[in-house]
């Protein structure tokens, strides 16, 4: 078959996930059937977000705060809403918790139940919304521990490694998923006239050094001195570059993240004494740094909490929050060095 034929035949994910079955043990078929069910959440949530601009009733506040204390945007209940009961349908899950939701969600007892549990963020980065601005969904899933019964905490509250399965979708002027099963990390591009994602980015590698970091710079008079001197690393010419790197930040985790991941660079969101609740980070372990840190890795980057490696966390609590240093390898390991009173190799 000719490259150009192959390209507009297209590789599904399902037909990828086929590919994989020999080489990884998460691709089974059934974990086919859960990556397929959160395919058709995010179309649904793709539909809704591509045309938000248009229906008023979508956009904006419900007027409910959620677990985190964030007022929850209309766009993320939807979300919520759509991949919870898709999920509790895959016949594949024995329970979900949702950045949304305070508990563990269980699954209905008249909806049949499977070996897998998922951790997920609806909707990150829904503050910018109503700017359009690209956001996100991330996804998380562990195997269910044999020696706990369906749905209790301790399936969730797991090192990051046990991860079976990580992937985040991003809408912004495509609609993309990423995900990794341990074999490497995969793009697959959505093409709505089909409306299939279609593979578009296989075995995507971070470049090891980047030139550009994501930080939230409003926030430095909150932190500590170690902190300060790794952000202010990266904006002088002590880096691999000899000069600053390029500052960007979108607000939008996904959106920083995928960025870096395509041109390489640093994104962080340290400890900081602005807000208790962000005395350990603001991101969530769980449903935000560990997911992204299984891909990182999985694309040759790293991530760390300013001295060890994310995947090396077990979770203490469903919402625990942590800081966050991931990106391209070299760069990670320059700030977590700084961070550690060292200067960066
Ligand atoms: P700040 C979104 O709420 C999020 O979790 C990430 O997606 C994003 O990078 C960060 O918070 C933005 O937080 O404090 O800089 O507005």
């Amino acid at each position: 078959m000719t490259d150009a034929l192959q390209y507009r035949m297209g590789t599904t994910i399902t037909e990828h996930l086929l590919q994989c079955e020999g080489e990884c043990p998460a691709a089974t078929g059934q974990f086919t059937q859960l990556l397929s069910e959160l395919t058709t959440g995010a179309k649904l949530i793709s539909r809704e977000i591509n045309k938000a601009g248009l229906l008023a009733y979508i956009l904006g506040l419900t007027g409910d705060t959620n677990v985190q204390g964030e007022q929850v945007k209309k766009l993320d209940d939807f979300a919520d809403q759509v991949f919870i009961w898709r999920m509790q349908r895959s016949g594949l899950l024995c329970a979900l918790s949702s950045e949304e939701n305070e508990g563990v969600i269980q699954v209905p007892d008249n909806l049949p139940r499977g070996n897998y549990v998922i951790v997920f963020d609806p909707l990150d980065g829904s503050s910018n919304i109503d700017a359009n601005v690209s956001i996100g969904t991330i996804f998380s899933i562990y195997r269910r521990l044999e020696t706990e019964v369906c749905g209790t905490l301790d399936n969730f509250l797991r090192y990051g490694s046990e991860q079976v399965a990580a992937g985040y979708f991003l809408y912004g002027s495509s609609t993309m998923l990423v995900y990794t099963v341990g074999n490497g990390v995969h793009g697959f591009t959505l093409d709505p006239s089909v409306g299939e994602f279609l593979l578009s980015h296989p075995y995507i590698k971070i470049p090891e050094r980047g030139g550009i970091y994501s930080v939230n710079e409003a926030n430095s008079m909150y932190w500590d001195e170690p902190t300060n001197a790794t952000i202010e690393y990266f904006k002088s010419g002590r880096t691999h570059l000899g000069k600053p790197y390029t500052s960007r930040y979108i607000g939008s985790m996904v959106a920083d993240f995928h960025r870096n991941m395509m041109y390489g660079g640093i994104y962080m969101y340290p400890a900081d004494r602005k807000d208790p609740a962000k005395a350990n980070g603001k991101l969530r372990l769980l449903c935000e740094a560990a997911p992204m840190a299984f891909i990182a890795e999985q694309a040759g980057g790293a991530a760390t909490d300013g001295k060890g490696r994310i995947l090396d966390i077990k979770a203490k609590a469903l919402h625990e929050r942590t800081p966050l240093f991931i990106g391209s390898r070299k760069d990670v390991e320059d700030a977590t060095s700084i961070m550690q009173g060292h200067e960066p190799e």
